[in-house]
């Protein structure tokens, strides 16, 4: 059976991550599974964006699977440290916007999955975590980053030194997450809500304002040199033209993406 289910409804590509006797935990069969998604979901056009999840009330992610993190050698632990280094470096980069929609548990590797989509929303149950330090280890899928940069230096190392859980609520009041809901439904409600607004937008320049932010948070670019080149691109666009004439004549693009 698989680890993972999807669904695709008119370009929004839903994905589940489906292994709730293990609280939906990060093993390898997920991580090449997911990956795999990815990178098809970016070849295909017709697909615009997408919602993350897990499977039942209880867990989005509760971490790497502990059990199969137990029986690594140096060997393997740095060949699954890469592969999955790259997929979380993948899914931030994506073109196409990712919300990930936390229904319970996102521990460790689970929050570190959760930061590298673009939007987190959450359902009230959730709890959030870096509890790595509990079983002798650091974040080692970018945690260390994105949760700084996301709840800033104090806070970020508060939680992966101490290891301690927070309510959404509080998750909420750091930054760690844009919004909370009662439950699952609401969650996929609001998760498709905020989803068919941006793909209601230019999808060349949705693409650009990932890529300026990002640019931002990386060592290889300067963000606003970054910004401007991608301003400029947006700028020679058809969507662009489309979307300026729309507002002067008072009615609503419609683009086209090139
Ligand atoms: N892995 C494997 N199985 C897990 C799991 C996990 N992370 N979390 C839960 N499970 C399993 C439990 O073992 C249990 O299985 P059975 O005993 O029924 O067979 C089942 O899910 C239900 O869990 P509980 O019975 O424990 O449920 P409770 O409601 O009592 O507790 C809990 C829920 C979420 C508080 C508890 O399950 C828990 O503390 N889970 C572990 C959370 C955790 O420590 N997560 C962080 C894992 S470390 C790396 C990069 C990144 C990472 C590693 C390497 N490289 C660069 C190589 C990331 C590391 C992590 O994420």
């Amino acid at each position: 059976m698989s680890t993972i289910k999807t669904q695709n409804t008119s370009g929004l590509l839903w994905v589940t991550i489906s292994r709730p006797e293990a609280l939906n935990a990060l093993n390898a069969e997920v991580l090449q599974t997911l990956r795999e998604i990815i990178q098809e979901a970016y070849q295909n056009n017709a697909i615009k964006g997408i919602i993350l999840t897990g499977e039942g009330d209880k867990a989005f992610v509760a971490g790497a699977d502990i059990k199969e993190l137990s029986s690594l050698n140096a060997e393997q632990a740095f060949a699954l440290a890469q592969k999955g280094q790259l997929l979380f470096k993948q899914l931030e980069d994506s073109p196409k916007p990712i919300i990930a929609a936390i229904n319970g548990f996102a521990l460790g590797g689970g929050c570190e999955l959760a930061m590298a989509c673009h939007i987190r929303i959450a359902t009230e149950n959730a709890k959030f975590g870096q509890p790595e330090v509990n079983l002798g280890i650091i974040p080692g899928y970018g945690g260390t980053q994105r949760l700084t940069q996301l709840v800033g230096r104090g806070k970020a190392l508060e939680l992966m030194l101490t290891g301690d859980l927070i309510s959404a609520q509080e998750a909420k009041a750091i930054g760690l997450v844009n919004h909370v809901v009662a439950n699952r439904e609401e969650l996929m409600t609001l998760a498709q809500t905020i989803m068919s607004k941006i793909l209601s937008k230019g999808p060349v320049a949705v693409a650009h304002v990932i890529k300026s932010v990002n640019a931002g948070f990386s060592f290889e670019q300067e963000g606003y040199q970054a910004e401007a080149t991608s301003f400029a691109a947006c700028a020679t666009t058809e969507d662009f033209k489309e979307g300026t004439a729309a507002f002067l004549e008072k009615r609503k693009p419609t683009f086209s993406g090139k």
